[in-house]
């Protein structure tokens, strides 16, 4: 149901005097309103087989050929992007204060990874975070004794709120029991405008920074790479997207592809249509992966929004939800959403670089926490993690059962550490199961518990096989 194009003058002033009300900046109303004006048109905001191309072949970082310029580093910003709480795991709290190895939290491992950079790179480097509202106060708190990193405002920006939409007719959702629930983050596409509003865009133009590199806080494997910033800036694209090659374990997140239109773009598995999504999945088809490692010219992206009156114009993704998330009887809602990477459309000349699979360990579920915590990764003197040299490149597809979806019941799951994955192509786990120590897992395994109660996995090693507990 949609409001169309007419009532949008209608509807778009209670938004606009909500979000003033509330101290959003003119560039966090600009790009809510940019959304808005998509929803409220009714226009389709999926993206089916029939609008894309696949790309068949890409520049590949092991055959550039640049010579690593090292001042340009000077003029770099390394962003991180950590306003997502780990809800999905079963975390209150941002995603990036789970314990990852060895006691270190995804924070402790970033701070420790610019703290090696800086070292290694006999320079300072400008590092930055983009948190929200929800993990702000927490994550400056975690990193106060990381006193090398900076503070306040010259190491983080506040990502912005949006107002959540009633779906049933588009006006404003109202939560009198608790008022915050009105609002969400609108997804990671909001660094640009977050960027803008906060005034860090001018801030760092001012200060002669013209670079930036942004990933993930959940990806352990993105960190400085002079060669990548090299051929970055003699390429003179205004934005590249790191890629890599898919694998079966990369089931989430976005696939690049080519706009039957002309240009690179990227497809959320949010903005395929369930008929594609056998297609979307096909990963000899879609062979390149969105890593979120993304590098943007600073200076094009103050004229991409000079270009576009101040709201770049980034596909809209819609996401259904209940106005208490916790209440499934509340009033349905929508919360509208832009992805970072989809930027790629909007620059003209943007590029993509396929990396080795080492800059990219992402944590989304339990599933890959297990992995990472396992011998099929280590970590890297320079505080990475990374999949050992046999894997290939290849992580080992984990499936845990769904009881094991947040991280307290992972952790019950292995009082003993993780099993050895190293050479475990896939390991699937149904039912309650905890692993003794000195479980090696080999091949494809089937571990299966359907008696009731929990059953332990006894030690050795369990090679392409079902064992039924
Ligand atoms: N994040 C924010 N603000 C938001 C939403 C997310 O800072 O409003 C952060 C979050 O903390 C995390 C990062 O953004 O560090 C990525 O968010 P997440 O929800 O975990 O990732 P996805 O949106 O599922 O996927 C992104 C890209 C996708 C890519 C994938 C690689 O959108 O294209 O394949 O990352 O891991």
């Amino acid at each position: 149901k949609t409001v169309g194009p007419s009532k949008m003058v209608d509807v778009w002033p209670a938004y606009e005097s909500k979000m003033e009300k509330e101290g959003c900046n003119q560039a966090a109303i600009d790009a809510f309103k940019y959304n808005y004006g998509v929803l409220a048109s009714g226009a389709d905001v999926m993206l089916p087989e029939s609008k894309l191309d696949p790309v068949d072949s890409l520049p590949t970082f092991e055959k550039l050929k640049v010579k690593p310029d090292a001042r340009l580093l000077k003029k770099t910003l390394i962003l991180k992007l950590n306003g997502g709480l780990g809800t999905g795991m079963g975390l209150e709290k941002a995603k990036s204060l789970l314990e990852v190895t060895e006691g270190n939290t995804f924070l402790d491992l970033i701070a420790q990874q610019v703290a090696w950079m800086k070292k290694e790179f006999k320079t300072d480097l400008k590092f930055m975070l983009m948190n929200s509202f929800a993990t702000s106060a927490d994550t400056l708190e975690a990193l106060k004794k990381y006193t090398d990193l900076g503070t306040g405002s010259d190491l983080e920006f506040v990502q912005n709120k949006a107002p959540k939409v009633t779906a049933s007719d588009l006006t404003p959702a109202s939560w009198e029991k608790d008022s915050s629930h009105e609002w969400c983050p609108p997804g990671h596409g909001d660094l640009y405008p977050a960027m803008l509003g906060s005034g860090t865009l001018d801030k760092l133009l001012k200060k002669g920074y013209r670079y930036m590199f942004v990933s993930n806080s959940d990806n352990l494997g993105a960190t400085m790479d002079l060669k990548i910033l090299t051929h970055f800036v003699q390429s003179e694209a205004p934005f590249m997207m790191e890629v890599a090659e898919r694998t079966d374990a990369d089931k989430k997140g976005g696939h690049l592809a080519q706009s039957k239109a002309g240009g690179l773009l990227l497809r959320e598995s949010a903005q395929c249509p369930e008929a594609d999504e056998k297609e979307f999945q096909n990963t000899s088809k879609y062979k390149f992966f969105n890593t979120n490692n993304l590098w943007v010219d600073l200076r094009a992206l103050k004229n991409l929004f000079r270009k576009f009156d101040g709201a770049l114009p980034l596909p809209v993704m819609k996401n259904s939800k209940t106005v208490d998330p916790r209440d499934k009887a509340s009033t349905k809602v929508l919360q509208l959403e832009t992805a970072m990477g989809a930027a790629i459309q909007c620059f003209p000349g943007a590029s993509a670089l396929v990396i080795p699979r080492s800059r990219f360990a992402p944590v989304k579920t339990t599933n890959d926490l297990l992995a990472l915590r396992s011998d099929a990764y280590q970590l890297t003197e320079d505080f990475r993690i990374v999949l050992k040299e046999e894997r290939d490149g290849v992580p080992p597809d984990v499936k845990l059962d769904g009881m094991y979806k947040f991280t307290d019941a992972m952790e019950k799951m292995i009082p003993n550490g993780a099993p050895s994955l190293v050479g475990c192509k896939k390991l699937v786990v149904e039912g309650e199961v905890t692993f003794a120590k000195d479980v090696v897992i080999k091949g494809t395994v089937t571990i299966k518990n359907t008696s009731g109660g929990s059953k332990e996995v006894p030690s050795g090693t369990y090679e392409d096989t079902t064992k039924e507990l």
